[in-house]
């Protein structure tokens, strides 16, 4: 198995995390943490770089003794310093720090006063009301430490989106090189681009005595095989995400890739349909009296019910059918459509890419125009922007503009709004911007009256542009702050103002079903990267997935617009 970037940046996370909690020196738990996610950006394999042997020390935050440790990884596939803190710490600590109200210093104190060292241990001893006696805890800590594990059981079983592609395609590559394999294809919640996946779906067709059903339960990732057959197997990964294989016929191959795409209830629905037609309809076909009527493509079984085909994205009996039946379905928004990125970070904060390197990206994925929103000050984390910071990287932006052809650099920001609703930078500034990414990176807790009113404060100011990020979910991690969506939508429809699908596939946000509020509702949405580094341009796709499945089309989208188009709906009245 060829050691990914992402198998040694997981390693380093580990490492890190473990040396925290251990109490170590922190400066040793920055520069792993740091490698971590410099080796997840990195467009390039370290394995390949280091067989070539080019020099990995290149990478920005990798000195010579992690690069070594790298090298280590590449050849021998382990970490023995992993295995040594592992020894002494409970790998599963780590678990417990996902958990929003444990940091380091806290699981270290549950591990050794309570000998607490996994979350069914934690959820036993919070409930036992053990967790409240301890230093530093008390009853709060304890309720939302137990609400916590409530709602992360609910989550653990599914899949980001990004994850499930990166299992699925190499082993559809795997399946589709067999001999006799024709077609091999990911149906489920995948194909629907749902944010995440419980398990895949893998249907194919095949020339008789094909081998495939005996690869697939062979292939290297496997760790358990829980059914084996001729038409139907299941297995489990290492990584423990369960893969269905279904082989069909061919003339079944359409019937069974809408059974098997679904949703279920979309397919309850279809069906149903059928019924009043005197159709049955499965996932071997369409039939009329036992006589199979169609189901070698998707498009007859839709016909088959006189209706329009619909895209997998809007397969959740959420009204796609009735639509269709009245051949009115949205022409969903694809990434051909987008004219240029309006969410970027540079190395002036904590992106990796220089403002060149944004604009020949840019211009590399055919685009017309890209937004630099880097952090404004009050993220001091990041280090972010004040006046005169911006005001230098507005300079250096219509420098490099003049230079630059087919491709312009917007102005921007990526602007906090504090707590008051007030921006966190003075309009004497901000008028000399192109547009503005307005987000919420402090004091999730607020009412929820008081987080919405905060928003729409913040929008009436003239130079607010799009909402970023505008629930503040990190999917599996962190649920949205409170806030009334809708109220938020109506007052940005009222000012002109703009909601994001932050495209990030730890973000997604706004969901599908907001979308589809915006969209009813008449605000334009901007699906944007938030992009740090390179290969999170390409991110976009997520945000085009989310876009239709929440019904938007081209119209629907500020950033299919062309340049001068654009800047007109940024300029608010
Ligand atoms: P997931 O895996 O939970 O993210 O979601 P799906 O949609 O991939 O669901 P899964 O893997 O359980 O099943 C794949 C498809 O098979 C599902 O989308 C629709 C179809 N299916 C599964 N069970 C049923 C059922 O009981 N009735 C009908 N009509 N279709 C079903
Ligand atoms: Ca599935
Ligand atoms: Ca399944
Ligand atoms: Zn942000």
């Amino acid at each position: 198995m060829p050691v990914h970037n992402s198998d040694i940046a997981a390693i380093f996370s580990k490492v890190a995390d473990l040396l925290e909690i251990d109490g170590a020196n922190p400066f040793r738990v920055r520069a792993y943490r740091n490698a971590s996610r410099t080796i997840d950006d990195f467009s390039r394999s370290l394995a390949d770089m280091i067989a070539n042997n080019e020099d990995v020390t290149k990478l920005p935050g990798i000195g010579k003794d992690l690069a070594d440790k790298i090298k280590k990884i590449v050849q021998t596939g382990t970490f023995p310093q992993l295995k040594e803190i592992e020894s002494h710490i409970p790998p599963e600590l780590r678990d417990m720090m996902k958990i929003a109200a444990l940091g380091p210093k806290r699981v270290r104190i549950l591990y050794k006063k309570l000998k607490v060292s996994n979350i069914e241990q934690l959820e036993e001893a919070a409930k036992g009301r053990k967790v409240r006696e301890l230093t530093g805890f008390g009853q709060k800590t304890e309720e939302k430490i137990i609400e916590e594990i409530k709602h992360k059981k609910k989550t653990l079983e599914l899949t980001k989106l990004i994850t499930a592609e990166q299992i699925a395609q190499p082993l559809i590559q795997h399946l589709e090189k067999i001999e006799g394999v024709d077609k091999v294809i990911a149906a489920g919640s995948l194909r629907r681009r749902k944010e995440v996946v419980g398990d895949l779906d893998i249907l194919a067709t095949c020339a008789a005595g094909s081998e495939i059903m005996h690869r697939f339960v062979n292939y290297e990732d496997v760790k358990q095989v829980i059914s084996q057959g001729k038409t139907r197997s299941t297995i489990i990964l290492k990584k423990g995400f369960q893969v269905d294989l279904r082989v069909v016929q061919q003339n079944s191959y359409g019937a069974a890739l809408h059974y098997f795409t679904g949703s279920k209830a979309h397919n309850i629905a279809i069906r149903k349909l059928g019924q009043k037609k005197n159709l049955k309809i499965n996932e071997y076909g369409v039939f009329r009296d036992d006589t199979p009527i169609g189901g070698k493509t998707e498009e007859e079984i839709f016909a088959s019910l006189d209706l329009a085909y619909i895209e997998p994205e809007l397969r959740e009996d959420r009204g796609e059918i009735e639509a269709a039946k009245i051949n009115q379905l949205p022409h969903l928004v694809t990434l051909e459509d987008i004219r240029g990125d309006l969410h970027a970070h540079t190395t002036a904060t904590d992106g990796r890419l220089s403002l060149e390197e944004i604009a020949q990206a840019a211009e590399q994925r055919g685009y017309e125009y890209i937004a630099i929103t880097d952090h404004s000050k009050h993220v001091t984390m990041v280090h972010g922007l004040n006046a005169e910071r911006l005001l230098q990287e507005i300079k250096e932006i219509d420098r490099l503009n003049q230079k630059l052809e087919g491709i312009v650099l917007l102005k921007g920001i990526e602007l906090d709004i504090l707590e008051d609703g007030t921006l966190d930078l003075p309009n004497d500034v901000l008028k000399h911007l192109d547009l503005t990414v307005c987000s919420i990176h402090y004091k999730f807790n607020l009412s929820r009256e008081k987080q919405t009113e905060r928003i729409i404060r913040a929008m009436d100011n003239p130079y607010f542009n799009i909402l970023g990020h505008p629930t503040g979910r990190l999917i599996n991690e962190r649920r949205p702050y409170e806030v009334d969506i809708e109220r938020i939508i109506k007052a940005a429809r009222e000012r002109g103002c703009f909601l994001e699908i932050n495209a990030h596939p730890d973000r997604l946000d706004l969901n599908d079903i907001y979308c589809k509020m915006a969209k009813d509702m008449g605000v334009k949405i901007a699906i944007s990267t938030d992009a740090h580094s390179l290969k999170q341009l390409d991110y976009l796709r997520f945000g085009i997935g989310q876009a239709r499945r929440g019904w938007l089309g081209p119209e629907d989208v500020l950033n299919t617009r062309n340049l001068q188009d654009l800047k007109k709906l940024l300029q608010r009245k």
